[in-house]
């Protein structure tokens, strides 16, 4: 075989292949077929002899997984309009499949939400019901098979809550096939005869289960404060002046009250034009009592960018009533 007819075979092979397997096992509609052979030693030599070609199609397998994307509970707030909490359909069986989204929510929790709409996330992650598709869960969309979709499911939170109030939402999928024949919570096993991709039995891979998301009322509330604590016009008299020249000590406070954990504080502070800190990257920026270098290489999470005359000070993660945190820098009038 010449080695252009060689990678021909090879890759007609690959595309055969690719066209039914999926992770999901052979796709809805193959036909799969297979024949016997025997062969024997007679008088004459070697005889061979075959059975008849046996065939048979490979029916749908119905199988949509759910997957809560959230990490640990969702801090809202009472009363809060689309609270959104995040799942992963997909579908794990080997037809093309749409499914309907069934929530319920718990009774012996806190509170219940009102629920809101269902949004396919265009793939950034947040959600923003301007830009990200409704989900039309009356005649959902189909998915391929092996292939998933990002689901926001929004809330209304009541008002007037209690802090760490909770409340569950448990969320499942339903093949739109079953439901079209009114099995809205089809056994493994179950089948609908002839509503498979191809003209195939749709039969359903495992009984219908949710996952469970939960809503944490939370008045977390982070404040910061900014002082001049001095002014030095750096003359030789002590002196207090706000002249070109002078150095201003500011100290910001950072307060987190509530219940809860405020997450990933980051503290900006863009200077005006007319002030820079005082030795710029090779400066000093103290926090909660500890001078932190300005350069932006090191890893202590401070820093000061003397393109955006800006200072970041990364807090990372405090507790509601923990002690308030203290930033002081000198900046230096232009
Ligand atoms: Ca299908
Ligand atoms: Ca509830
Ligand atoms: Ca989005």
């Amino acid at each position: 075989m010449s080695k252009l007819k060689k990678l021909t075979s090879i890759i007609s092979g690959l595309l055969l292949s690719a066209s039914y397997a999926y992770g999901a096992g052979t796709g809805a509609g193959a036909p799969i077929s297979n024949q016997a052979t025997v062969s024997y030693d007679a008088g004459a030599g070697t005889v061979t002899a075959s059975s008849s070609t046996v065939t048979f199609t490979v029916q749908e397998l119905v199988k949509g997984t759910v997957a809560k994307l959230d990490a640990g509970n969702i801090s809202v707030s009472s009363p809060e309009t689309n609270a959104a909490m995040k799942f992963k359909i997909k579908n794990d069986g080997n037809g093309s499949e749409g499914f309907k989204i069934v929530v319920s929510q718990d009774s012996g929790d806190d509170f219940d939400v009102t629920l809101g709409s269902f949004y396919i996330d265009d793939g950034d992650g947040i959600l923003d019901t301007a830009v990200d598709t409704l989900y039309d869960n009356a005649n959902p969309p189909a998915i391929a098979a092996d292939a998933e979709l990002t689901i926001w499911v929004t809330s209304n939170i009541p008002s007037s809550l209690a802090d760490a109030a909770l409340a569950n939402l448990n969320v499942s999928a339903v093949s739109a096939t079953f439901v079209a024949d009114g099995q809205n919570n089809p056994n493994a096993g179950a089948v609908v005869a002839g509503s498979g991709d191809s003209g195939t039995d749709a039969v359903n891979a495992v009984a219908i289960a949710s996952v469970t998301s939960t809503f944490v009322v939370s008045d977390i509330d982070v404040t910061i404060a900014k002082v001049i604590s001095a002014t030095r016009d750096n003359l030789g008299a002590d002196g207090n002046k706000s002249v070109p020249g002078a150095d201003v000590d500011y100290t910001l406070t950072v307060t987190v009250t509530g219940t809860g954990t405020a997450n990933n504080i980051v503290v900006s502070d863009p200077l005006p034009a007319q002030l820079q800190l005082k030795d710029g990257i090779s400066g000093t920026i103290t926090v909660d009592g500890n001078p932190e270098t300005a350069s932006a290489a090191d890893s202590d999470g401070t820093s000061y960018d003397a393109n955006t005359n800006t200072i970041t000070v990364d807090l990372g993660n405090i507790d509601a009533g923990d002690p308030a945190i203290a930033i002081q820098f000198t900046t230096v009038i232009q």
